[in-house]
């Protein structure tokens, strides 16, 4: 049977070593084909084939749940799933996404895409089992990146002590999307650097086995001799210390191997932790040379592994080199990265000031607490973290910044639409979460230049600013951008039947409608409101006094951002409000193009010049 003849993971169950084999080298062959064109997380998934396979031979899903932390690697469990057929359409508008989704298919047991979810939301499913007398097996499966976020010791702490029979699968590559950092990193490369060891005194113990008499009580001795062993090597017991029973390390490429120990493991009755060393990249040459350069990809080229988009340096990478030049003159900036340091554009800062740079790894409640420590014992430090993620650390971003009017600045990348990642990655909430804070400043640049205005201005208060950007703006037909006037908006485009308010990326989508409209003999303005908190009120005065009909656009959800903060000034003031507040739904978005979900969101040119039109009507 072929891979594409595969429709449920019952296909799978009875095929011999060989046919297994074949399968593996099929699905990588589909996975990389597939990420050429449509780009995503190649290297996690190149890792995750065999262990996935193997995990489904032992599982019967749906009705036992395997739960992926992140879920970037479960294409090998899409495609036998049912979605080889679909498979095609990965991350396209409307067709499969590439993380796990309950609304997708039975077989996606919970929905994933920022780390460390998965040992709470097993336990929670097993707790659910246990109370409703039902009888499946639960299994979470959690890189060893995923497990430098806190939650995972939250949750291995409480199943641990309840012992409730689940298991978690740590799925080692040594890599989070950089080098995996901390201290429980180090404790598994010693694991894995003894796996060779380990490996040869399995086959001696197997020998041992086969010799009549003598064997068993020899393999007894030479077992007790080697779980002794093992326990020096895993000196503080970590694991076994929580309550997990631990196994490992074993190879995550030997799928036979695997199932051997999932099914023993599956069959205890108390929670426990399987410890498999994978290869990140397995199977495509580039990626496994690079697996940080082929986490996540854009479409490439499959012959060389060469991306085929032309795009310049994103803001990050921009952001990054204007941070490692005022770096030079003020020792007192520092960067804290939350395992992105590459990903935010910081990678060239790191090499620079590698002593001035903190990645504590996927902690972002850590990382904001830890520079607000930083800033209060003197320093500036700048979080650099993708505004989704940020997410995370929203009651420490007003608890121990702005509670305390600390001096953090938070450069939040890929603030709008995530695009192909989907519901989980849009950077679309930023602005409702932030602007409900005392003393945060919130900012939104439409260029490098104002970007680079707002970071040396932030580095000058005495209090938070939070500068959210895009991957890249898109280029405009507009002046250069002058000077940086903190809290002032700016014209861009004149015009006295309508004016659109703005900032950063949509700014492009606001100025081709106003083309379109000022062919139709309605001028329009366009205004790069790039201060969201405070809002530019001597501007919203001048133009609520002079009639003009405001219109907020924002590529960020309805509820609570500009559009909310404006109308809510204008209620304040008892000026007439937006005549409309153009935003993202209130709903979540799915992934696709980011041209097709402004458009179907009414956010494109069209949508904007539209509802222009409409107000004009009154
Ligand atoms: C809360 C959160 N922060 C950051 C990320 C970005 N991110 C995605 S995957 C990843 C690394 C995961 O490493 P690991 O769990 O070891 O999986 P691997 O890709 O190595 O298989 C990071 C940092 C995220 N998804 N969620």
């Amino acid at each position: 049977m072929t891979l594409s003849e595969i429709t449920s993971p019952a296909a799978i169950k009875n095929m011999s070593e060989n046919e297994l084999e074949a399968l593996a080298g099929e699905v990588r062959e589909k996975i990389i084909r597939t990420v050429a064109l449509n780009g995503g997380h190649l290297a996690s998934n190149m890792g995750a084939v065999e262990l996935t396979i193997a995990l489904h031979r032992v599982l019967n899903c749906p009705t036992d749940k395997l739960v992926f932390d992140v879920g970037h690697q479960c294409y090998t469990h899409k495609l036998l799933t049912g979605r080889y057929d679909r498979f095609s359409t990965l991350r396209k508008t409307d067709g499969v996404c590439g993380f796990p989704r309950r609304d997708e298919s039975p077989y996606d047991a919970f929905d994933t895409g920022h780390a460390s979810t998965a040992i709470s939301a097993a336990l929670g499913m097993a707790r659910a089992r246990d109370m409703k007398g039902e009888k499946w097996r639960v299994a979470a499966v959690v890189g060893d990146g995923a497990m430098t976020g806190g939650m995972c010791y939250e949750a291995l702490n409480d199943a641990g002590s309840s012992q409730i029979p689940m298991m978690v699968v740590l799925n080692d590559n040594g890599m989070s999307i950089s080098r995996n950092v901390g201290a429980l990193s180090g404790q598994l490369t010693k694991l894995r650097v003894s796996r060779g060891w380990l490996g040869a005194k399995k086959k001696v113990s197997e020998a041992l086995r086969h010799i009549p008499l003598a064997g068993p009580h020899l393999q007894n001795v030479f077992q007790r001799f080697k779980d002794h062993v093992r326990n020096v090597l895993v000196k503080d017991r970590f694991f076994t210390t929580l309550g997990f029973r631990y196994f490992g390390p074993i190879d995550g490429h030997d799928i036979a191997g695997m199932e051997r120990v999932f099914r023993r493991c599956l069959e205890i009755n108390e929670p426990v932790l399987v410890h498999v060393v994978t290869k990140k990249g397995l199977g495509f040459t580039q990626a496994e040379e690079r697996p940080e350069k082929y986490h996540g990809v854009a479409p490439f080229e499959l012959e060389n592994g060469m991306n085929r988009g032309t795009e310049g340096p994103s803001m990050g990478k921009r952001a990054g080199a204007f941070v490692t030049e005022l770096a030079e003159k003020d020792p007192r900036i520092c960067v804290v990265t939350a395992a992105m340091t590459d990903s935010t554009g910081f990678g060239e800062f790191a090499k620079r000031y590698p002593a001035r740079l903190y990645d504590v790894g996927i902690a972002e409640e850590h990382a904001v607490t830890m520079a607000a420590g930083m800033a209060a014992a003197g320093m500036r430090p700048l979080v650099a973290i993708y505004e989704t993620f940020l997410q995370r650390a929203y009651d420490q971003l007003m608890e121990d910044v702005c509670l305390q009017r600390l001096p953090v600045c938070f450069l939040m990348d890929r603030a709008g639409l995530g695009a192909e990642d989907g519901s989980t990655h849009h950077g679309i909430y930023g602005v409702s979460m932030l602007r409900t804070l005392p003393n945060m400043t919130v900012l939104c640049p439409r260029c490098e230049d104002e970007m680079r205005g707002m970071i040396a201005w932030a580095l000058s208060q005495d209090g938070p600013v939070a500068i959210r950007y895009p991957r890249s703006v898109p280029e405009m037909d507009v002046p250069d951008f002058q000077d940086y006037l903190p809290g002032k908006w700016e014209n861009l485009r004149q015009g006295d039947h309508a004016c659109l308010l703005a900032s950063s990326s949509i700014l492009r989508e606001c100025l081709n409608a106003a083309d379109q409209l000022e062919k139709e003999g309605i001028r329009t303005a366009v205004v790069n409101a790039s201060t969201l908190r405070p809002l530019d009120e001597e501007m919203l005065k001048r133009l609520s006094e002079k009639g003009t009909p405001i219109i907020t656009v924002e590529e960020h959800a309805a509820s609570g951002g500009f559009g909310s903060a404006v109308a809510a000034w204008c209620v304040r003031h008892r000026f007439p409000g937006p005549a409309y507040m153009i935003a993202l739904p209130d709903s979540f978005i799915p992934h696709g193009s980011r041209s097709v979900l402004l458009e179907r969101c009414g956010l494109n040119a069209d949508g904007i010049a539209a509802r222009v039109r409409e107000a004009q009507k009154g």
